[in-house]
């Protein structure tokens, strides 16, 4: 890769324009993009499981429709997000074997476990709220099919946020027992949602060159930082309190302090040793196990009516 051409390629970054599928591009930007939508897809797709996990034990049919339509939703943007990523020249086949094989990441805060019904409401809110945080601008994302699906993916995350944060409504305003569920559960995922933003700027190895793409349109630090500050109040509203003693309105900074983030918990989260990693795993092995025969069939069906179409 020449010079002129990494040149001439920044220009139409810097220009605004959209890169698409068929565009001449450096290998590196395919690579950055290969990984980050193959992560935010198997993302997805193992987060259907800490919610899954309460499909049948939801408190009432509407919370159970609610719920089983967010985790349908879920299941749909990680198959976005597989075709996003296969324009790229990637196969679904090669992703979910690097899942599989735990070469691929996904979001550490689906290593955490879902004990109570409050998670669900925890999940929703800060879980998606946090997703919401990191998505919006990845609208605008240079990659025009990751920008595209990004645009549907958030409208359906905004439904999930308002889902969850209605749940944690009605806990904190229930018996001592329900607020007492809601407490625990923000006291449980808070942390965990933080860490969803990534290392520090200054440790985070891919951040400053993803910005200069225009993969990326804010770091890790500030979209973590405009987090805090939109949660707190809503946090506040809810009459409940954060595990933070460091957290305070910075009247200076027109932003909120909060303390420091457990790194050594989220790089063993992140290296597979987390509470839940090795059951998202074998759950997820399983489900690529059990669909074999569906996609042999498939493939037959096919093979099929091509023969057919032919003779
Ligand atoms: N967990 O150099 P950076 C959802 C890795 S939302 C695990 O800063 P980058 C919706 C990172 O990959 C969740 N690994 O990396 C939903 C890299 O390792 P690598 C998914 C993490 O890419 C809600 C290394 O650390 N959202 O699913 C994490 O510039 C409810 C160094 O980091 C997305 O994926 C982490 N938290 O920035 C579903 C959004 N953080 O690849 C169900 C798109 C960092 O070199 C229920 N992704 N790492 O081996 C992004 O915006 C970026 O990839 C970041 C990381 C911001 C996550």
């Amino acid at each position: 890769e020449d010079e002129a051409f990494l040149a001439a390629f920044q220009a139409r970054i810097d220009a605004e324009e959209k890169i698409e599928p068929n565009d001449p591009m450096p290998e590196g930007y395919r690579k950055t993009l290969v990984r980050q939508i193959g992560q935010h897809a198997h993302s997805e797709i193992v987060g259907m499981l800490p919610e899954g996990n309460w499909i049948t034990r939801a408190p009432s049919l509407r919370r159970k429709a609610a719920l089983l339509a967010k985790v349908q939703d879920e299941g749909g943007h990680g198959l976005y997000l597989y075709s996003a990523a296969e324009t790229l020249g990637v196969s679904r086949e090669q992703m979910t074997e690097e899942l599989l094989s735990g070469k691929a990441k996904y979001s550490s805060i689906f290593n955490y476990p879902t004990l109570t019904w409050a998670d669900i409401g925890a999940i929703g809110w800060l879980v998606d709220g946090a997703a919401i945080m990191n998505q919006i601008p990845l609208c605008r994302c240079s990659y025009g099919p990751y920008a595209r699906a990004m645009i549907r993916v958030c409208k359906e995350e905004s439904f999930h946020q308002r889902q969850g944060y209605e749940i944690m409504m009605t806990l904190a305003r229930g018996t001592p027992e329900q607020k007492e569920m809601a407490q625990d559960a923000l006291n449980r995922w808070w942390w965990p949602s933080l860490m969803m933003f990534g290392p520090h700027d200054s440790d985070s190895q891919h951040g400053d060159q993803s910005m200069k793409w225009k993969i990326k349109r804010f770091t890790n630090d500030e979209l973590r930082q405009k987090f805090v500050d939109a949660t707190v109040p809503q946090g506040e509203y809810l009459g409940l309190s954060f595990p933070d003693p460091d957290l305070r309105w910075n009247e200076e900074r027109g932003s909120y302090d909060f303390g420091e983030i457990d790194w050594d918990e989220f790089w063993r989260v992140v290296k597979g040793g987390g509470p839940m990693n090795r059951e998202r795993i074998v759950a997820r092995r399983k489900a690529w196990e059990d669909g074999q025969w569906v996609r042999e069939a498939a493939l037959a069906h096919a093979e099929k009516r091509r023969a057919r179409r032919e003779a």
